[in-house]
């Protein structure tokens, strides 16, 4: 299913005329404050973040797995679904694909269809945290830092082979996630674990073209629940540090222990011109991977004023590769995926009103009132009509959420492709 202008046009045509009253409403008030709104709806518009390709299917727990139907059970189908997020939001023009799990057969095609429907592949991320069928070697133990060689050589190719497979797509950045670590104390010897990651990291670093980047994300337990080899941003740095220039560390909302103060890393990380990516999801007791802004949107928002900070700040800092990395277990995964990228953009908003001149000079006079006051004034803004004037600029719905429902794009889906489609890794 492919959403033309037509359909959003149409869908949009009851609501433009609350739109338009609510948008020069806000839009008047924040001017009154000195703020320029075109500037920010235009920065709105730019913001893309992609969207990784195991996200479009029902991702269910250890448990069990409750299908959404209509699934797309193919790469070309998730790059459509992508495509009708992107018509909808206007928000997420890019694609984060899975090796192996989604290896095209025709990368002539797939780079075609995901032009057309004006979609970049964004990193790649390689998977060396399950067995494949017609693997030599067992990742049960760990992957690049295994005790054995062989192992580690094998999880290296694989992941210089998913270099070649983004290479051959566009894209210019790898993702490291590793789940390597141990279940029981006594089970590793935590240095020789460390050693044996940072020195297989070093290989895959120079297979990294030249304008390429490695991101290394973090995770402090899960699957394994004694340790994890890297379980914090730390360890993240020190091996990004190792390998060089290019490889630099990835924050996923969901990889921290409850309550760690994740606007102080992003803020550190910036500094040192070392954060590269960055998940979004939200939790309440661990890596819940729910929808962004559903469970802790203030956290959020503190999180973006440090982002928005070091964008404007932080020349040092590379441009951050953005993506969400949720799992849909009890709602539609495409209109969850649409909350989601709506929250992201609230939360963005919200700090681009931060009136940063007043807050340095508050935080210099040690105004601990005003600065508070500063920060809780952008958060309560109602700033939805500046998500919808942004879209609207670029072609996109009002409330995709509602053209979503009208143009029933899950039953359209159905019809194309069956009822009991899954997609692959699910
Ligand atoms: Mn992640």
């Amino acid at each position: 299913m492919i959403i033309n202008n037509d359909h959003i046009q149409d869908s949009n045509r009851n609501k433009l005329e609350e739109h338009s009253e609510s948008f020069d409403f806000l839009a008047n008030k924040l001017s009154k404050k000195g703020h320029n709104i075109s500037n920010i709806v235009s920065k709105l518009s730019e913001f893309q973040v992609a969207i990784p390709s195991w996200a479009l299917g029902a991702g269910g727990t250890r448990f069990g797995r409750f299908s959404f139907y209509g699934e797309p059970s193919n790469l070309e189908q998730k790059i459509e679904d992508v495509g009708i997020l992107h018509s909808l939001t206007q928000t997420a023009g890019a694609v984060s694909l899975h090796i192996p799990w989604d290896i095209p057969s025709d990368y002539k095609a797939i780079k075609e269809k995901a032009d057309a429907l004006h979609i970049k592949f964004d990193a790649v991320n390689s998977n060396t945290f399950q067995d494949q069928t017609d693997a030599k070697e067992s990742y049960k133990y760990g992957s690049l830092s295994n005790i054995s060689s062989a192992v580690r050589e094998q999880a290296i190719q694989h992941n210089l082979d998913v270099i070649n497979i983004g290479n051959k797509l566009g894209s210019k950045c790898l993702t490291v996630w590793l789940a390597d670590g141990s279940c029981f104390p006594g089970q590793n010897n935590f240095q020789t674990a460390f050693q044996n990651t940072q020195d297989s990291l070093k290989d895959i670093y120079k297979g990294l073209p030249n304008d390429w980047s490695m991101l290394i994300e973090y995770k402090p337990y899960e699957p394994n629940f004694y340790s994890t080899v890297i379980q914090d941003w730390g360890a993240s740095l020190m091996l990004a540090n190792g390998c060089g220039d290019k490889a630099y560390t990835l924050v996923d909302l969901g990889h921290h222990l409850p309550n760690s103060n994740i606007e102080q890393i992003v803020a550190i990380l910036q500094l040192k011109g070392k954060l590269g990516g960055f998940h979004f999801n939200d939790s309440k007791y661990g890596d819940d991977d729910l929808t962004v802004g559903s469970i802790k949107p203030y956290a959020l928002f503190l999180i973006f004023n440090e982002l928005v900070y070091g964008m404007q700040n932080n020349p040092q800092n590379p441009d951050l590769a953005w993506m969400i990395d949720a799992s849909h277990n009890v709602k539609d995964p495409l209109e969850d995926l649409i909350q989601s990228l709506e929250a992201i953009q609230e939360a963005y908003a919200k700090a681009l009103l931060i009136d940063q001149e007043a807050l340095k000079a508050a935080q210099a006079n040690n105004d601990v009132v005003k600065c508070q006051e500063i920060l809780q004034g952008a958060y309560r803004t109602d700033v939805r009509p500046l998500l919808e004037k942004a879209r609207l600029n670029t072609g996109g719905a009002i409330s995709p959420i509602d053209s979503y429902r009208r143009l029933d794009v899950r039953g359209q889906l159905i019809k194309e492709r069956g009822k009991n489609t899954i997609a692959t890794g699910l």
